[in-house]
């Protein structure tokens, strides 16, 4: 069967790239959804070489958004993961970068007017953990603006700033109720603001924390060790079997070597990040500073330096997240409609 092209914007959203679509533009049934983004993307294949994939994690995802029916948000996002080797879509975690393409996306397509200079659009994630975020959009003369003077480490072009601020929850950071855990053999923190992630000590794994992800995807034996702690530490976190799951990532910390406040190399779980997950920093953040002001925390990794404003409360394992802030950029690239490959995704 033929199908027609589908109405699609593509934004590099943070230091990710992917393709956002209207609500309404997709199909409400969560499985012929799956099945039209597989081939759209050019899943399941290495190199999404027939469809707009990137052939990587982060330049394979998908933003979904509608109008929000929540009074406390303007509009509704659902991240949707597509594996590009598999045919999988997946909505088990939500993702920060492409958050940040999700302001100017609403902006451009009427669901929020502009307002000013700069214009504010409050945003329910409706991912798992269903959560909210503020973003300031730069919108002078009633239109978004893309160019500006922000960097951002994972990113080689500077572009206009976007703030996001993420309101904390009742929910404690330890999802397991401890500090430490064992899992695998190994000694870890299990933190989530946001994005599950497991910490663990580069030394417990018998590297420095300066390795390149490269040199990380290349160790099979690491690439074991680090996937059996994960899958030990999925159920631990609430998460449930994480076989076939994008979540929890796997950071490995270190000491900073450049005046940050830890090095960290992240398995998101089975590829290694380039930079970091905006909230998967938050999350970083959480875990290795403890309640008191608003701090920030420089989180380094392999490209450069991410910031992340971190307000924490409470008390060890019953800490929580007031609040927590970021800057990140985002570009529009290109809008228009997406063919689908013909048939089915194979499964
Ligand atoms: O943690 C990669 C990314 C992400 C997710 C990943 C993200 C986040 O860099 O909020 O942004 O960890 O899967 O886009």
């Amino acid at each position: 069967m033929s199908t027609d092209g589908v109405r699609c914007m593509q934004l590099r959203g943070g230091s990710s790239k992917g393709a956002y679509f209207l609500a309404a533009d997709l199909p409400d049934d969560p499985r012929e959804r799956a099945d039209l983004l597989l081939r759209i993307m050019g899943s399941p294949d290495e190199r999404q070489v027939d469809g707009i994939g990137g052939g990587h994690p982060l330049t394979s995802k998908v933003a979904v958004v509608s109008r929000s029916t929540d009074a406390a948000a303007d509009v509704d996002y659902l991240f949707l993961q597509v594996v590009p080797d598999r045919s999988v879509v997946t909505d088990a975690q939500t993702c920060g970068n492409l958050l940040a393409g999700v302001g100017p996306f609403a902006i451009e397509r009427g669901l929020v007017p502009a307002a000013g200079e700069t214009t504010e659009v409050r945003i329910r994630i409706m991912n798992p953990t269903v959560a909210y975020a503020r973003e300031r959009v730069r919108t002078p003369g009633g239109r978004v603006t893309y160019a500006g003077d922000t960097t951002m480490a994972g990113t080689p072009f500077p572009a206009a700033p976007i703030e996001i601020e993420f309101p904390g929850s009742d929910r404690t950071v330890f999802p397991t109720g401890n500090l430490v855990d064992r899992f695998a053999g190994l000694e870890v923190t299990c933190v989530d603001a946001g994005m599950p992630v497991v910490l663990v000590r580069a030394g417990a794994l018998g590297l420095d924390g300066t390795e390149t992800p490269a040199a990380l995807e290349a160790d099979a034996a690491l690439r074991t060790k680090v996937e059996t702690l994960r899958r030990e530490a999925g159920p631990a976190m609430g998460l449930g079997d994480v076989t076939d799951s994008t979540v929890p990532k796997i950071t490995i910390v270190s000491p900073p070597r450049h005046g940050g406040t830890v090095t960290t190399r992240t398995f998101i779980p089975h590829r290694v990040h380039p930079a970091i997950g905006v909230l998967g920093a938050v999350s970083v953040a959480a875990g290795v500073t403890s309640p008191g002001p608003p701090r920030l925390v420089r989180i380094e990794h392999p490209t450069g330096t991410f910031d992340v404003t971190v307000d924490l409360e409470g008390e060890g394992p019953l800490t929580r997240l007031r609040s927590s802030a970021v800057v990140r950029t985002a570009r529009k690239l290109s809008d228009g409609l997406v063919w689908p490959r013909d048939g089915e995704a194979t499964t």
